[in-house]
């Protein structure tokens, strides 16, 4: 008998793979046999109910997790109701309220900036309703969140400072992108670079500002850093968006970005690699926004009462302009 459910369940899966159509915010039902429509429920998540408050669109890197979490959701026949925030943290507690009058399974969240939370998240805890946090960290105590799925800032600011070092010999100025001030991305980022940095006493970061993680406003810094300063041979950036408006900059001032300026960014988005293509930028760590699969998997296993771990830890790594023309083939996002 096992045997038999164990192939009617695989049957289903590979059937709900292909058979869910709709979108992802109101995936309809299969129009398969009752007896497969109860199997395919159960293994392919079918009665999942999951609300993710999104931050926005700011980042070529954004629009990837967004599509990961929507087109996962299809997959799976998840009834996903998504909301985008417009990086508002405001709209992002509506939207956890609403989550909450629907009665969702799971809420998931990136949240925009760490702090701020605490009230929100007790009232989906007061309700039953964990808390996946996606992408970012939220500065509230550990028993308000279910798992943290996403990844190691701290190493990525470290491995961006190692990759400017090799780059400029250990000596020079560098200027600073930061992402959004308040976000754990951003703050911790910044922390990693300027650990590895204290290795590298020749040299240091002579500006650093935010650019919100924006390709406009890393162009409008890298602009006003341009005029206050002659020697910059580098830029680290906390996002490659940010990367791209500085090497508009760098090249609307006359000079070769790549070249006399070396840039070095987080993320791995496609256009950052033509840039690397391009020669007109360095070095990209990667930061996984592919992150669907792990969030779903981590919602239906919160609903079905498994333990999930505190941290569900992305796999990355770092990306070289010598390597980009092969690199770029390999790129999904
Ligand atoms: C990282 C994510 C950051 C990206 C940016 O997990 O929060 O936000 O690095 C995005 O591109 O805006």
């Amino acid at each position: 008998m096992k045997k038999l459910l164990s192939i009617v369940m695989a049957g289903a899966l590979m059937f709900s793979m292909t058979a869910c159509t709709g979108s992802a915010d109101s995936a309809t039902e299969s129009a398969a046999e009752p007896a497969v429509q109860e199997a395919e429920q159960t293994a392919a998540g079918g009665d999942l109910v999951v609300g993710f408050a999104q931050i926005g669109q700011e980042s070529g890197w954004r629009d990837a997790e967004t599509n990961s979490i929507k087109e996962t959701a299809t997959e799976l026949g998840v009834d996903l109701k998504f909301s985008d925030a417009q990086q508002k943290q405001e709209n992002q507690i509506k939207a956890i309220r609403t989550f909450i009058e629907q009665g969702v399974d799971v809420i998931g969240i990136a949240p925009v900036v760490e702090t701020g939370w605490e009230t929100v998240f007790k009232e989906a805890k007061d309700a039953g309703i964990p808390i996946v946090l996606v992408d970012r960290g939220a500065d509230v105590s550990d028993d308000l969140y279910a798992t943290f799925i996403g990844s190691d800032f701290i190493e990525e600011g470290k491995n961006a400072c190692i990759e400017m070092a090799r780059l400029l010999d250990g000596k020079g100025d560098v200027v600073e992108l930061q992402g959004t001030v308040g976000a754990s991305a951003a703050t911790e980022r910044m922390e990693g670079f300027a650990q590895e940095l204290a290795n590298h006493p020749d040299m240091k970061i002579i500006a650093s500002q935010t650019g919100d993680f924006t390709r406009a406003k890393g162009k409008e810094v890298m602009e006003s850093f341009l005029k206050s300063y002659t020697d910059i041979k580098g830029v680290y950036a906390h996002n490659d968006d940010m990367a791209l408006g500085a090497i508009e900059a760098i090249k609307d001032a006359g000079l070769k970005p790549g070249e006399d300026i070396k840039i070095v960014s987080v993320d791995g988005v496609g256009d950052i690699f033509q840039a690397m293509v391009d020669g007109e930028a360095n070095v990209t760590v990667e930061c996984n926004p592919l992150l669907g699969p792990q969030f779903f998997d981590v919602c239906q296993k919160l609903k079905d009462g498994q333990e999930v771990e505190k941290w569900v830890k992305s796999d990355e790594s770092v990306y070289r302009q010598e390597t980009a023309a092969e690199d770029i083939k390999t790129r999904v996002y």
